[in-house]
């Protein structure tokens, strides 16, 4: 019972950690997205220089412009 107990404490920080991270990145991503239209330019990566040099790396299906998903995965790294 006792290991039950800690499997689900255990489990319950593992989502609340998920679900901060992925907040995370959302703001983040807002925060860069100046004219907010969902999607980051490369000026407006500029303020992220790791993101700004990698930009093109980032930008999957090469439309100059990253999504939230495309930044995600700049983000989870
Ligand atoms: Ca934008
Ligand atoms: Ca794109």
């Amino acid at each position: 019972m006792s290991k039950l107990t800690f499997a689900s404490l255990i489990l319950c920080c593992g989502f609340s950690t998920l679900g901060f991270a992925a907040d995370s990145i959302g703001e983040k991503f807002k925060q860069l997205d100046r004219n907010d239209d969902g999607y980051l330019t490369r000026s407006e990566s500029a303020r992220d220089p790791a993101l700004w040099s990698r930009f093109k790396n980032y930008d999957s299906d090469k439309d100059n412009k990253l999504s939230l998903s495309e930044f995600k995965v700049y983000a989870s790294k």
